[in-house]
């Protein structure tokens, strides 16, 4: 083991390091700053050319954050929560961007950051008990724990349809997007998808486009963002009382303060019902999810608020039979909410169509477009560009592109064939000293990802000082403890109403992926509880040795 406090060193053309981290967004660059601040020795190795994981690949027109940025940032620094100014009520990715390079620049993260590299392989070794992992660069390191800050969303699914390279246009996805800005002046794009990026890049887009053609399978949930520039008093104000503002925060269901109402809608009377789905609509954003206590529970509940969204599209949008094929007809949330601007509007445009591929599914891409049914349904869908808003292989995707083998040389890809396993979504059994921030089984992609974050940083640090206060080598997650997790993951995703569609949670985005619940749903503050049970047993669930 390296000591604490020493610098990386290399030996048999090893790095050795105490912890190798894998990723450079919010999750790695604060588990890097604790470790240091803890003495020990942790390098970052990133695949992009800089900081800001989710924020640095998803540059697409119109990305921002859903989430209040006064809420969506570090708590961990009181400085840097009072020093950093956000412009609007929720910030586009660039600001996003900066204010990650602000925090890098800050703490003087960059010095432990290796960009353009990937992680390849990580191997336990039983003889010495490190990790010894290998990087795209023929690079070898040793090191006593791996954290994998790999992210939710971050391995783009671009689906395999048949033809897919014979488009002779510009291809591009979402979650992958160029540097460079994209012009779509007088260019016809076609784009497949209508999930957040889509509805958000779809109006950004509109407004450039000669015309644009949305291919659309599923329809989405959406609520108005009613983003706009923050008020100088409401900033100072929070700053005044942030601490508070993040009390409340860590006390919601959902790790963000959503001024949520405690109350289910069956003990509200009709009149207050539709006060707080007015109120709801009228706060915006990811608020909505605050309206009542049981419309994950409840169907009679959730059918209010789907009626009720529902009835705002038929509104919006002017066309009947558009309005009817932008009608989700799921469970509400039952897919992540989205929160836009003017994405329904966009469809009362003239250079905007909406092509149902439900019905008549996309045969293949041709040189000059897509393909829509066969033999004499076929469609041909001409256009210039091609945009893929097709989302990720989430949860999963990003930790089974490097080769992760544990105790025995077991593989984490095999042994979550059948769905992930994991003890309280931080460490799987077999697989000492590895770590898995915001991973699956943890409440992650329910929250606010970066409260989630911090939360999962600070525990693996915790769980750190404790292995060398009382001279452990390493932690491994039990088997028993983790089945009862995965089973009581399960559990609780199987009394809400998110079992019943084809959402990414379930990974039946991906064809082939197990059908399998991913994060847990069970709430932030009952999910922090756990882990601090866990810690006050010394562990428990976890053999130390
Ligand atoms: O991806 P998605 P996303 N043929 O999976 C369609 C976060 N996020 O990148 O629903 C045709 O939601 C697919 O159709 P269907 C947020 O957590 C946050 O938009 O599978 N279509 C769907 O319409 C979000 O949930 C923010 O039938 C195909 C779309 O592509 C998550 O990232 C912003 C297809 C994919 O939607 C992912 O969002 C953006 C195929 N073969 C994203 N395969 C904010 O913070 C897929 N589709 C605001």
């Amino acid at each position: 083991m390296t000591a604490p406090g020493s610098t990386p060193s290399s030996s048999n053309n090893a790095t050795q390091l105490d912890a190798v981290i894998v990723g450079a967004g919010f999750a790695g660059l604060y588990m890097l700053h604790k470790l240091r601040e803890q003495g020990l020795t942790a390098k970052i190795f990133e695949a992009g050319s800089g900081p800001g994981g989710t924020w640095f690949w998803n540059r697409y027109p119109g990305a921002r954050v859903d989430i209040e940025s006064m809420q969506y940032s570090y708590q961990f620094s009181e400085e840097l929560q009072q020093e950093w100014q956000w412009s609007e009520r929720y910030a586009p990715q660039a600001e996003l961007l900066d204010y990650i390079n602000h925090v890098v620049e800050r703490f003087d993260l960059a010095k432990d950051i290796q960009f353009n590299t990937r992680l390849e392989s990580a191997i336990f070794d039983e003889g010495s008990k490190r990790w010894q992992a290998t990087t795209s660069n023929g690079e070898h390191i040793s090191a006593r724990y791996c954290i994998m800050a790999t992210g939710c969303l971050s391995a783009a699914n671009t689906p395999n349809i048949a033809g897919i390279d014979s488009f002779t246009g510009p291809v591009y996805h979402t979650g992958e997007w160029p540097h460079e800005a994209v012009d779509f002046s007088g260019k016809r794009v076609g784009i497949i998808g209508t999930g957040s990026s889509a509805i958000q890049a779809i109006p950004i887009i509109a407004e450039q486009a000669e015309h644009l053609t949305v291919f659309q399978r599923t329809p989405n949930f959406s609520v108005p963002a009613h983003n706009k520039a923050l008020d100088p008093d409401y900033v100072t104000d929070i700053k005044q009382n942030y601490a508070s503002l993040r009390e409340r925060g860590k006390q919601g269901f959902t790790g963000f303060d959503t001024q949520s109402n405690e109350k289910a809608a069956t003990e509200m009377s009709p009149e207050e019902i539709k006060a707080e789905l007015n109120k709801r609509w009228e706060m915006g954003g990811l608020n909505f999810y605050g309206g009542f206590a049981d419309f994950m529970i409840n169907k009679e509940t959730n059918d209010l608020i789907a009626d009720f969204v529902r009835e705002k599209i038929a509104q919006k949008v002017k066309n009947p039979k558009t309005a009817a094929l932008l009608s989700p007809k799921t469970v509400f949330a039952c897919k992540r909410l989205c929160a836009d601007t003017g994405y329904f509007e966009t469809y009362n445009r003239d250079n905007v169509t909406l092509v149902d591929i439900a019905t008549t599914p996309i045969d293949s891409i041709t040189e000059t477009g897509l393909r829509m049914g066969q033999g004499d349904q076929a469609q041909q869908h001409d256009f210039d560009v091609l945009v893929f808003a097709t989302g990720f292989d989430a949860m999963t995707g990003s930790l089974n592109k490097i080769d992760i083998r544990g105790i025995g040389g077991q593989s984490l890809k095999e042994k979550w064939s059948a769905g992930p396993r994991t003890y309280l979504g931080l460490c799987s059994a077999g697989f000492p000293n590895l770590f898995t921030i915001s991973g699956p089984g943890s409440p992650s992609v329910f929250t606010n990802m970066v409260t989630s974050i911090e939360q999962h940083v600070e525990y693996i640090g915790d769980i750190i000082t404790y292995m060398d206060n009382n001279h452990f080598t390493t932690i491994s997650a039990n088997n028993d403890a983790e089945d009862q997790w995965v089973n009581h993951v399960n559990e609780v995703a199987n009394a809400t109403l998110l079992n019943s569609c084809s959402s990414w949670y379930l990974g039946a985005n991906i064809p082939g992926k197990e059908r399998v619940f991913m994060p847990y749903i069970g709430g932030f503050p009952p999910y922090v509880e756990k882990c601090n049970e866990v810690a006050a047993k010394g562990y428990e669930g976890f053999t130390l040795s």
